[in-house]
């Protein structure tokens, strides 16, 4: 046998790079549902259904494709637990010349791949992703030298590379880069939010939904109601959905929260964007279309546009760029334990409830809910990184390491010093109130801050401006608050501070 080709379960596309040149008649590819993977972290039962299914699926087409493939299913008595076990036991039973695969999305695995060549005496060929924009190197080259690394200007750089909403004479479509101010509409019901895309579960999907509810029924979220895509074909139907249904307002309402709608108009793509069922450029190629055909608004395909080859790919880029160091990052030296409400979503606080029951019934939140709620709470109550890191990681179905690190670490927690954002997002209830209708179900008050009644985010967020003066008050962007705060009359400044600081110990209790 010629080589071994190894497809992990967030590389499920023929296109992949470990299958180029492969040949069906000499080659041979292993796929595993193994122990290891599916409990590193307390994942979401969706996401294990989706990942489990759409492995198998994938397996069934190489097969019927004319491929050998070797897959393994998950068993609790298997005697392969790790993909090196799998791969190790291919490698004896059939002593390929070498070990193929496609570079893996999370540090811990990679360095483990790395290390495969030696422990198994074989020549291991890591081939790039090209399924993302930037390779790792060409970040490292774009970061290289410069003071502050800003996403927006990475972002201008990818846009020219793959002349995604560019003008032939090679600037920027509607003359401008970004399109964001436009994008900071409340929703208030109209237009309707459209149904999200649902396929119904087959008979692989069903027999990995039940093998989930036996085997990890100790894990995150439901089972229950389980409708994402599992295959390419049901994941390019979820697009279209978006394209025609979503895309629309997606740019108006992308910062939108609403009490009763859990998906507004998001793609709800990214789960199958991380595995490989959609590729990320198609998607964008697909929304540019869109707006040349003017089914969509500028503002709106470029916002989308850039999520997926500014954000996606950026935050990729960082990962690569400092791990593993940067996952041990605190450098607002937070000590606190990740509240259980997280788990349970039992909370008084309606915008925090909302999120999470979501979040346990769909595997999803939108990035709205996961920044300005969830994790504007864990910042203002200085949550440990590492216990708000181990939550987005386990909770979401398109949680992998390398894109949920630095949006949480990063991003919302800014334990970084600051490479997500030039500052933290923190914001008190007034912004939730701003943009969502959460507030008016809710049993604390938004307009009040002192009182025993009053909503949590508007002490905790003075506690945060006041506990973290020394990191932030030097920054330009957060003078303004710097000089509210220090405006406010003593008794006030007291007032919050006490009030904060009672909710800091009750925190369990909110
Ligand atoms: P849309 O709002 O429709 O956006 C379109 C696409 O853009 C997404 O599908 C996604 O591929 C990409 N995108 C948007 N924002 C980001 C971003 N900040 N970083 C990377 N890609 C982005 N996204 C993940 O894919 N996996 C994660 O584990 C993850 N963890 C997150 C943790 C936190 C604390 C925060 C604040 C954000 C996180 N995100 C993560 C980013 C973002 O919230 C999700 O990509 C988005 O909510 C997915 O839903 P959607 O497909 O409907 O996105
Ligand atoms: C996330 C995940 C899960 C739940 N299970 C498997 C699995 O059984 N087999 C597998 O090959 N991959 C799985 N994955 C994805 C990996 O844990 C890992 O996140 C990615 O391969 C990183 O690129
Ligand atoms: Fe959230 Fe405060 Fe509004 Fe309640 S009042 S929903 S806690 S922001």
């Amino acid at each position: 046998m010629r080589n071994l080709i190894l497809i992990l379960g967030d590389q499920l596309t023929t296109d992949i790079s470990a299958l180029k040149d492969a040949d069906p008649k000499r080659d041979r590819i292993v796929m595993a549902e193994v122990r290891d993977e599916a409990s590193y972290t307390n994942h979401h039962k969706k996401k294990i259904v989706l990942l489990f299914s759409a492995m198998r699926h994938f397996a069934q087409r190489l097969e019927n494709e004319g491929w050998q493939v070797q897959y393994y299913r998950y068993s609790p008595k298997s005697r392969h637990n790790s993909l090196f076990d799998v791969v190790q036991a291919q490698v004896k039973k059939f002593s390929p010349d070498r070990l193929v695969t496609t570079e893996c999305g999370e540090w811990r695995l990679d360095a483990d791949i790395r290390k495969w060549e030696k422990s198994l005496e074989l020549p291991v060929e890591i081939r790039l992703d090209d399924r993302f924009i930037a390779t790792k190197d060409e970040f490292a080259r774009w970061a290289e030298g410069r003071k502050q690394l800003r996403m927006e200007f990475f972002y201008r750089e990818m846009r020219k590379k793959t002349g995604l909403l560019m003008t032939p004479d090679g600037g920027p479509e509607g003359d401008h880069w970004n399109f964001d101010a436009d994008n900071r509409r409340k929703w208030t019901g109209k237009p309707p939010a459209p149904a999200p895309f649902r396929v119904e579960p087959d008979r692989i999907t069903q027999e990995v939904i039940e093998l989930v509810d036996k085997e990890f029924k100790d894990h995150f979220g439901t089972t229950d109601d389980f409708h994402f895509a599992v295959t390419p074909e049901d994941a390019e139907e979820a697009l279209a959905h978006f394209l025609d249904f979503a895309l629309p307002c997606f740019g108006d309402f992308q910062d939108a929260m609403s009490d009763d709608e859990d998906w507004l108009f998001h793609s709800i793509l990214s789960p199958y964007i991380n595995c490989g069922l959609l590729n990320p450029l198609g998607v964008c190629e697909a929304a540019a279309q869109h707006y040349y055909s003017g089914q969509a608004p500028l503002n709106a395909v470029e916002g989308f546009v850039r999520q997926i080859i500014g954000w996606r790919e950026f935050v990729r880029g960082i990962y690569w760029l400092l791990m593993p160091d940067y996952a041990r990052e605190n450098r607002l030296g937070n000590t606190r334990k990740l509240p259980w409400f997280y788990w349970t979503g039992e909370t008084d606080m309606r915008c925090m409830h909302q999120a999470i029951d979501a979040t346990r019934r769909n595997g999803y939140a939108h990035h709205i809910q996961r920044l300005m709620v969830t994790g504007n709470f864990a910042l203002l109550a200085g949550v440990k990184p590492e216990d708000i890191c181990d939550w987005y990681l386990a909770v979401y179905a398109d949680a992998y390491d390398w894109v949920e690190l630095p949006n949480t670490l990063g991003m919302v927690m800014h334990a970084d010093g600051g490479y997500l954002g030039s500052k933290p997002y923190a914001a008190s209830g007034k912004y939730i109130q701003r943009m969502s209708d959460y507030c008016s179900q809710c049993k604390y008050n938004v307009a009040k801050a002192t009182e025993e009644d009053a909503c949590p985010f508007n002490a905790l967020y003075w506690h945060f401006i006041d506990r973290h003066r020394k990191a932030f008050e030097g920054n330009p962007r957060m003078g303004m608050m710097y000089r509210n705060w220090d405006r406010q009359k003593p008794d006030r400044r007291e007032a919050l501070l006490t009030r904060a600081e009672w909710l800091l110990e009750h925190v369990e209790e909110l």
